[in-house]
């Protein structure tokens, strides 16, 4: 790769990670200081933290450059920490994002920028469910049952063919994402959904890569019956808003966001079609 590499932005959404994140930001920044010639910034996007996260990314801040945060006080969910962090693509060629857990190691991460570069796609996605995937430690059975059955709906609603949508290592052109941010709206963990079709009905390729995994202790997602009907929800939700009746659902916009709160999910940020 050349001394004038693109620029890259990395955003790492965090809840409440102040156990798993201090050795991340480390790794991925020191990775990426010795391997990758472009400019690297690394910006963790917070939102709603109970504990020291913020204390550990400032520290992280003081050791190095490349480290930033942005902080968000509502709850406005990993979805729309990733939505908020998304708007920093002006500021660099490419943007992704990867957890702040270190299931993706940052070499992982950057074959999936090699191959946006080399030009094979517009986005390029880990995924832990195609022939090659290295999964060192799965995720547990019940959310790996949970995955698949999600898979199944987001096959049958949208057809896109991708194998895993909800791996959380994700990279792309500025100008993929500046085509389509608009249309992000699903601010819980269906956000990956939202965009991959947003993509995909712009007319933008998206390349599946095998992935290293390393699935981690301490996950932040409650997984349970309420979220379960949260992430179906935002899928039809999200069928809807591609379909002719959605103008028509307009006036149950207060009904949405009540059942999202009593569902504990963020609920989508209302946006131009
Ligand atoms: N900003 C923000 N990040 C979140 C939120 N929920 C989860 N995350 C982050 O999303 C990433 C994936 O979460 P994780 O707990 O590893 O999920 P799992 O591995 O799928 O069980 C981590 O970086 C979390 O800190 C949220 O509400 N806001
Ligand atoms: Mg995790």
């Amino acid at each position: 790769m050349s001394a004038t590499a693109p620029s890259l932005v990395l955003l790492i959404p965090a809840y409440n990670e102040e156990k798993r994140i201090g050795p991340v930001l480390t790794h991925y920044a020191e990775y990426f200081y010795h391997h990758y010639p472009g400019r690297v910034r690394l910006v963790v996007v917070l939102n709603g933290c109970r504990d020291n996260t913020l204390g550990v990314v400032r520290a992280a801040e003081q050791k190095y450059l490349s480290v930033s945060h942005l902080e968000f006080s509502g709850r406005i969910g990993k979805g729309g920490a990733l939505i908020e962090g998304l708007k920093l693509a002006p500021l660099a060629d490419l943007i992704g994002y990867v957890d702040a857990d270190g299931a993706t190691p940052p070499q992982v991460f950057h074959d999936l920028v090699i191959r946006l570069i080399s030009g094979e796609a517009d986005c390029v996605i880990a995924s832990r469910w195609i022939p090659g995937a290295k999964i060192t430690h799965a995720q547990p059975q019940r959310r790996q049952f949970a995955s698949r059955l999600f898979h199944g709906f987001v096959e049958g609603f949208f057809g896109m063919g991708i194998k895993d949508t909800q791996c959380g290592a994700k990279v792309m052109s500025r100008r993929a994402i500046q085509s389509v941010h608009t249309r992000l709206q699903l601010a819980d963990l269906a956000f990956d959904v939202n965009l991959l079709y947003s993509l995909k009905r712009s007319g933008f390729k998206i390349s599946e890569v095998a992935t290293e995994w390393n699935d981690q202790s301490g996950s932040k997602v409650v997984f349970n019956f309420k979220t379960s009907l949260n992430m179906l929800l935002s899928l039809i939700r999200l069928r809807l808003v591609y379909s002719p009746f959605y103008r028509w659902l307009r006036p149950f916009r207060p009904l949405e966001t009540w059942v999202y709160q009593k569902l504990n999910a963020p609920p989508p940020i209302p946006r131009g079609r």
